[in-house]
């Protein structure tokens, strides 16, 4: 028989000061100091012992808060019969706030009526989640000696356990909010906007939405009201991102855990629902239509002061979000060497952290030039240039004359650092869509064209690039910053300087002086083997190989409906000169 000492019990309490350690349905606290109610014994019983079966830790019958019960046995044993009560202590360990229980009674039988041994309940100890208790049972009276006490240590799991998760307090603290997020991806020119749609808890009247990556965030906050499920949506013009990877969180506000509560996340990949753009065949041929009328634009150009093409790009940009608009510029180069590469990735470093510039590099962007395919890639960044303020810089070198070259008939190069990256060559496929594009009179602002004057030449210049400023690096990188912030450095009667971007300066920065050692690095490396352009061609005998593999050399074939394009672009050039 279990005899359940739920307060039916004679026992001796003493009034303390209140706590969260209580008992279910009693507003006493309990404490034993006071009053020892049997004194030591000789003739004492010897300790009860614990119930294994018992479970020890579940909800009140209400539901509201966690409770444990505490049950202990007594040994089948002559002493039984000296057995006048027990004492029980519970005492919680950080804070040592205690409750104590005397149960008095005498038993004459070893068992009960049921034959069983006799058996004792204290139910519905009011606990916390997540605390740990020392719970101590001794039989009254003690003996003169020594002690028969039992003790067991009881952890409270906290909200995320099954067997409490549903109390009061825990829904309070979000312990079974499911929001079961919806996120609706939709795609629009030049915009795309996010649908986030999740449900609403009784405990939580406001959440917080976002998204972020990298490159940005924007959070939103809704109230509940009488909802019971809730949606926000977020748009932005695509030239806002950089990464495909999105993360989007809700942050709930419950009543227990405030600003404190576990937010759900999700990570969307946009790029995947990006619609794959008609093939750049359409647009080359298409400009090769226009291309009549090229040899008056260019010269035009050439005459005159470059129009001002930001101000109705600007008009495009979605309002969304008062974002203050960085500036962008796409990279365009040749893989030349392991060596060039390197200042390549310390010049996109030195742009990013000195100048804030939001660089976009092939390299950098390995998710969404996967998910597009290189060529999809390309004319993306160009719409998005074309239609923003944004710049295209290329970087001259002997691999982009000589892709230049082959473009126009000349012998096809093949280099090793092409072979090796993932995306392969990027510049021929990038001059076959921006070649023509440049030579209009109204993106000629938009391109930049630059060397490294310590491993470069100006003979590297493809010679469409001819009739524009050839920027020399570092030497005139303040200029080229300056075409990148659409500002011009000289104005009527002052000039303008930033700050430690100078030839003598640029190397103060860390970045700038990693760009620095880049470019000495190859320098000297150049110095040391004259032929080393040569050295990173690779045969047609190596190429078989690759030949078979995609990517590289597909791009390649578009390229060669180009070669009609040069000699266009010839007669243009001799025209104009
Ligand atoms: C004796 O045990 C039976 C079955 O286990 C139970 O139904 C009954 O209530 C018990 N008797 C007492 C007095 O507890
Ligand atoms: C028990 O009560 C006495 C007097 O009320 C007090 O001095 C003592 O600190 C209490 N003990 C505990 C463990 O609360
Ligand atoms: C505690 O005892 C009460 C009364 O017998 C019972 O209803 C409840 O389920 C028990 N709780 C646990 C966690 O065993
Ligand atoms: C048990 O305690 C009561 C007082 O509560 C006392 O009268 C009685 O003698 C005690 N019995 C034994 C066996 O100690
Ligand atoms: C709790 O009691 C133990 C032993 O009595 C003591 O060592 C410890 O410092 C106490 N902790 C607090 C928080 O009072
Ligand atoms: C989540 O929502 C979907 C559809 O909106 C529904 O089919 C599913 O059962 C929901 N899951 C949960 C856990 O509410
Ligand atoms: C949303 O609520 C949070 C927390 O109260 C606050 O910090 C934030 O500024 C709010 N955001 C907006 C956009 O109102
Ligand atoms: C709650 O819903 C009722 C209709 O169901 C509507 O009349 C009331 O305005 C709503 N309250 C709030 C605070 O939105
Ligand atoms: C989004 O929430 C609005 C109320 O804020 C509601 O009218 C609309 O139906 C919801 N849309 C969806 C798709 O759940
Ligand atoms: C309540 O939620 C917060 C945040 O998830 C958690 O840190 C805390 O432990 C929770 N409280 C309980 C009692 O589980
Ligand atoms: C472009 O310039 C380079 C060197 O400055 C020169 O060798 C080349 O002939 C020029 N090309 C044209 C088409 O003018
Ligand atoms: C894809 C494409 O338009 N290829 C064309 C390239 O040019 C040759 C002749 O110049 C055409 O036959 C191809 O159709």
């Amino acid at each position: 028989m279990i005899l359940f000492c739920f307060f039916c019990f004679c026992f001796t309490a003493l009034l303390t000061v209140s706590s969260s350690l209580r008992i279910l349905g009693s507003s006493l606290d309990y404490n034993c100091s006071e009053q020892r109610m049997v004194a030591r014994r000789e003739h004492a019983p010897i300790g009860p012992d614990w119930n294994p079966e018992h479970e020890e830790v579940g909800m009140d019958r209400h539901g509201l808060v966690p409770v444990m019960n505490v049950t202990w046995r007594i040994k089948a044993d002559a002493s039984i019969r000296t057995l006048n009560g027990s004492e029980l202590n519970i005492v919680e360990e950080n804070t040592n706030q205690s409750v104590c229980l005397q149960f008095s009674y005498s038993i004459k039988n070893l068992l009960n009526p049921n034959y069983s041994r006799w058996t004792f309940s204290l139910n519905e100890v009011v606990v916390e989640p997540g605390y740990t208790y020392m719970v101590s049972v001794f039989n009254l009276p003690q003996p003169e000696i020594g002690e028969y006490t039992i003790r067991k240590r009881i952890t409270i799991p906290g909200c995320g356990d099954k067997r409490i998760q549903k109390v009061q307090l825990c829904l309070e603290n979000g312990s079974l909010w499911e929001p079961n997020m919806s996120v609706l991806v939709n795609t629009k020119p030049k915009m795309l906007s996010i649908f986030v749609g999740f449900k609403a808890t009784q405990y939580s009247q406001r959440y917080q939405v976002s998204i972020q990556n990298s490159g940005f965030f924007y959070s939103m906050n809704v109230s509940k009201e009488n909802r019971t499920s809730l949606n926000v949506t977020f748009e932005f013009g695509l030239w806002q991102l950089s990464q495909c990877e999105m993360f989007i969180t809700i942050q709930p506000f419950f009543i227990r855990c405030k600003n404190e509560c576990l937010s759900h996340k999700e990570t969307i990949d946009y790029c995947t629902y990006y619609p794959l753009q008609t093939l750049i065949l359409g647009t080359i041929l298409g400009l090769l239509v226009i291309g009549s009328c090229l040899a008056c634009l260019l010269w035009r150009t050439f005459h005159k002061d470059p129009p001002n093409t930001s101000s109705s790009a600007d008009k495009d940009q979605p309002e969304v979000f008062q974002l203050q608009q960085r500036k962008r510029v796409l990279i365009i180069y040749s893989l030349d060497h392991a060596l060039y590469k390197n200042i390549i990735l310390k010049l996109c470093a030195f742009l990013a952290t000195k100048c804030g510039t939001e660089v976009v590099l092939d390299l950098l962007d390995s998710t969404r030039l996967g998910v597009l395919g290189s060529i999809q890639w390309l004319e993306w960044h160009k719409e998005q240039i074309e239609n923003s303020s944004d710049k295209i810089l290329i970087l001259c070198s002997r691999g982009v004359q000589a892709k230049w070259r082959a473009m126009c008939g000349d012998k096809q190069v093949f280099l090793r650092q092409d072979a090796c990256s993932f995306v392969g060559d990027m510049l021929t496929p990038s001059l076959s869509l921006l070649v023509p594009h440049f030579v209009r009179a109204t993106s000629f602002r938009k391109y930049i064209v630059a060397y490294f004057d310590d491993v470069c030449s100006e003979e590297d210049i493809p010679s469409p690039f001819n009739v524009t400023v050839r920027y020399k690096l570092m030497k005139q990188f303040e200029e080229v910053f300056f075409r990148i912030l659409d500002t011009e450095k000289h104005e009527p009667g002052r000039m303008k300087q930033i700050e430690g971007l100078s030839e003598d300066k640029y190397h103060q920065c860390p970045s700038g002086r990693a760009l620095r050692d880049a470019i000495q690095a190859f320098h000297a490396y150049q110095q040391e083997h004259p032929r080393w352009f040569e050295d990173e061609l690779m045969e047609s005998s190596e190429l078989e190989v690759e030949e078979n593999s995609d990517g590289i050399y597909g791009s390649a074939k578009t390229s060669t409906n180009l070669t009609t394009y040069c000699a266009l672009y010839h007669t243009i050039v001799m025209q104009s000169c």
